[in-house]
């Protein structure tokens, strides 16, 4: 869904600041009736935004409803691009999904699928993640970087830095990254990553960075399985927060970084990752889907590849592993 009017007179209202913006300045702003605001008004409060008419002043926003809906999320956005096409869903299977077929029907660079809830949310190597209604944020962010097949792995790198800064933005936490896709807070996974991609012979068409972030969950909202590794934001600050606020700082964040990236490579964004980062340095075990090594994690190379040097001395690549820190 692309921006609409309701939409920018949200945002218009947003902007205000709790100032009341007149009917007429609106309808002359947007070049439509007075009659015609009014009905966007409607609109807008049926969706659940508080907006009070002050009689002789105009219109007062006071509130947003929880949602991820465009009409709530858009209006918010402070990208050049990042998100103008969002796509929305109550309920799915996993936002990936919708993103790969929204790509092959050749979607710009920066669209974006929200969820409220997964169904079959997945996580790397067909694992499950726990996707409960309205309490996360369930997302997946489609770009199209013009970069060989063998740079992917980054943008895994990338995402996590923009999701930790707007982690840090919204909440004041400090969270640790764990190589390759995890945020972690004291130790439990907050949010995970998981980038696909589509490819062809001339390389990358499309990158489907799915996001999911814990934002709300209380302990009883994880499922057995993962409530002893798993926290969310609201647990860890004894607060509820503005999922909305934090899809806003992800784009941004998101879209800077891509575009640092593409101007001047990995070597900063390198450097913001491993500053965050609690896995270098430390003894590891690495579990590969066909072995396992255990050493010390010394660093990443410029495409994101772990470097892993064993007891013998040697120094191994590792593309892709779960990553256990050892003591
Ligand atoms: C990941 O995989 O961490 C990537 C997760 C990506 C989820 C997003 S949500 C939007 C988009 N649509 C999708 O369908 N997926 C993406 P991995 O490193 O394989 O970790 C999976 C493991 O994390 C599971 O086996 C559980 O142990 C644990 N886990 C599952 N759900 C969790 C949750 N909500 N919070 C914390 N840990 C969880």
């Amino acid at each position: 869904m692309n921006i609409t009017v309701t939409n920018k007179l949200a945002s218009r209202l947003m902007e205000a600041s709790g100032e009341p913006v007149s009917g007429q300045q609106l309808a002359d702003e947007f070049g439509i009736s007075r009659t015609s605001v009014w009905k966007h008004i409607k609109e807008l409060q049926e969706k659940g935004y508080e907006i009070s008419s002050i009689k002789k002043k105009g219109y007062v926003l006071s509130g947003i409803p929880d949602s991820l809906e465009a009409s709530t999320i858009q209006p918010l956005l402070k990208t050049e691009r990042f998100g103008k096409t969002l796509e929305w869903i109550d309920s799915c299977e996993s936002t990936q999904i919708i993103a790969h077929r929204l790509a092959q029907e050749g979607v710009p660079d920066g669209t974006v699928v929200l969820t409220e809830e997964q169904t079959a949310g997945r996580g790397r190597m067909a694992r499950k993640w726990d996707s409960v209604h309205g309490k996360g944020i369930w997302m997946s962010v489609i770009l199209r970087p013009d970069v060989p097949l063998h740079r992917a792995p980054q943008f895994t790198l990338i995402t996590a830095v923009a999701v930790v800064r707007a982690i840090e933005d919204v909440t004041g936490l400090r969270p640790d990254i764990k190589w390759p896709n995890d945020i972690l807070m004291n130790g439990k996974k907050s949010t995970g990553i998981l980038t696909e991609l589509q490819s062809d012979a001339d390389g990358i068409k499309a990158l489907i960075i799915g996001i999911g972030l814990n934002a709300n969950q209380d302990p009883e909202d994880f499922s057995d399985e993962v409530k002893e590794i798993a926290t969310s934001l609201k647990m860890e600050t004894g607060q509820h927060v503005s999922r909305q606020e934090l899809v806003r700082a992800i784009l941004y964040h998101l879209e800077q970084y891509t575009a640092l990236y593409i101007k001047e490579g990995f070597g900063v964004l390198k450097l913001m990752w491993e500053s965050y980062s609690t896995t270098i340095g430390k003894p590891v075990r690495a579990r590969m889907a066909k072995e396992t090594l255990e050493g010390i994690a010394e660093g990443i190379t410029d495409d994101g590849v772990l470097q892993l040097r064993t007891p013998d001395g040697k120094l191994h690549g590792v593309y892709s592993a779960d990553i256990e820190m050892k003591n």
